[in-house]
């Protein structure tokens, strides 16, 4: 039987960002060093694959420090802390390491810095995801303001109009967070902020290269869970940039045929903690159906490298 052509238009970048490879690095390396068990709280990254490798070779991930032995090393993951956890694991004379992508340490210090300016800082956020938790974390509870949305921007309660500054997730996407952006400038001229927002570039990346294929597809797959903020905001992206059909999957397992009957073009990304061998899975899985031609779309290149903390280069 013949199979029907499907063109897929695989974006690039996709997939790993330098913030992930150097977690996932960590506990790999943190393993070699100290034996197993290493504990991890949280998942290192938001993605079961990646999570069930690192388990068979050791790591134990558990929700909190409390959850952990004295006695052994824990690795805070990358999507950052409260200062209450390391502070924690240092009153129990526990070993840590701080996986926390440096862009997102750079925004803990950028909110610290602007309240030693005097000034109240508003996040701009998911409320209850790691990240929020760990930012919002970085000073007293109740100092830091939270809007997730342009309507909650009208409903915040300030100390001072004239004294305040904001921050944002890493993972957001670009344009619903400009909206916000604007909505806190129009109400409080006086606020001050990065140039434009936090939003790193492996986040800003994946959006632009979704945006760019979106507009070319019948359907948009992309790789990453249900957990993952910036894999989630890749779906968002997609349907907006015109894509009807954009639906998250983990693996090719997840890949419902029945919506896909007669798409002649696919789209395919990946969430920065979405590993390559998951987005061959699902290629593959399209070539056992279809007489598939891949189209990469290349709209950035990406250097960014993190090294690994001191404490595991030593031994390395
Ligand atoms: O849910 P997030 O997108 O913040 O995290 P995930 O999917 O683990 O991606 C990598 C870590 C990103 C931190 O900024
Ligand atoms: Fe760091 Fe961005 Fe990756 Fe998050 S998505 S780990 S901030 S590089």
């Amino acid at each position: 039987m013949t199979k029907p052509p499907l063109t897929i238009h695989l974006a690039a970048p996709r997939g790993f960002c330098a913030g992930v490879d150097r977690a996932i690095k960590i506990v790999e390396m943190a393993l070699e060093k100290w034996g197993a068990p290493v504990f991890v709280r949280h998942e290192i990254v938001h993605n079961k694959f990646v999570v069930d490798n690192l388990r068979d070779q050791g790591a134990v991930f558990v929700e909190e420090l409390e959850d952990c032995p004295d006695d052994r090393p824990v690795i805070f993951s990358a999507h950052g802390v409260p200062k209450s956890v390391p502070a924690a694991a240092e009153a129990r004379q526990m070993i840590y390491v701080d996986a926390t992508c440096p862009l997102v340490s750079k925004v803990h210090i950028e909110a610290e810095r602007h309240a030693e300016n005097g000034l109240q800082i508003v996040m701009i956020g998911h409320a209850g995801h790691p990240e929020t938790i760990g930012t919002m974390g970085q000073l007293p509870a109740g100092d830091v303001l939270l809007v997730e949305t342009v309507e909650d921007v009208a409903t915040l309660d300030v100390r001072d109009p004239g004294k305040l500054a904001y921050v944002t997730q890493t993972t957001l996407s670009i344009d619903d967070t400009a909206d916000v952006v604007a909505a806190l400038q129009e109400r409080f001229p006086a606020i001050v902020g990065p140039h434009k927002e936090d939003i790193c570039y492996a986040t800003t990346n994946r959006q632009q290269a979704v945006k760019e294929i979106a507009p070319l597809c019948d359907a948009l797959l992309v790789v990453g869970a249900p957990n993952s903020s910036n894999s989630k905001r890749l779906v968002e992206v997609g349907a907006r940039a015109g894509c009807s059909y954009a639906q998250l999957v983990q693996r090719a397992g997840d890949i419902d045929w029945r919506a896909l009957e007669g798409i002649g073009s696919l789209g395919i990304t990946a969430g920065a903690s979405a590993p390559e061998v998951l987005v061959n899975e699902v290629i593959d899985a399209f070539r056992d159906r279809f007489d598939v031609t891949v189209n990469l779309v290349e709209t950035a290149q990406e250097r960014v490298n993190f090294k690994v903390p001191r404490v595991l280069r030593e031994e390395a």
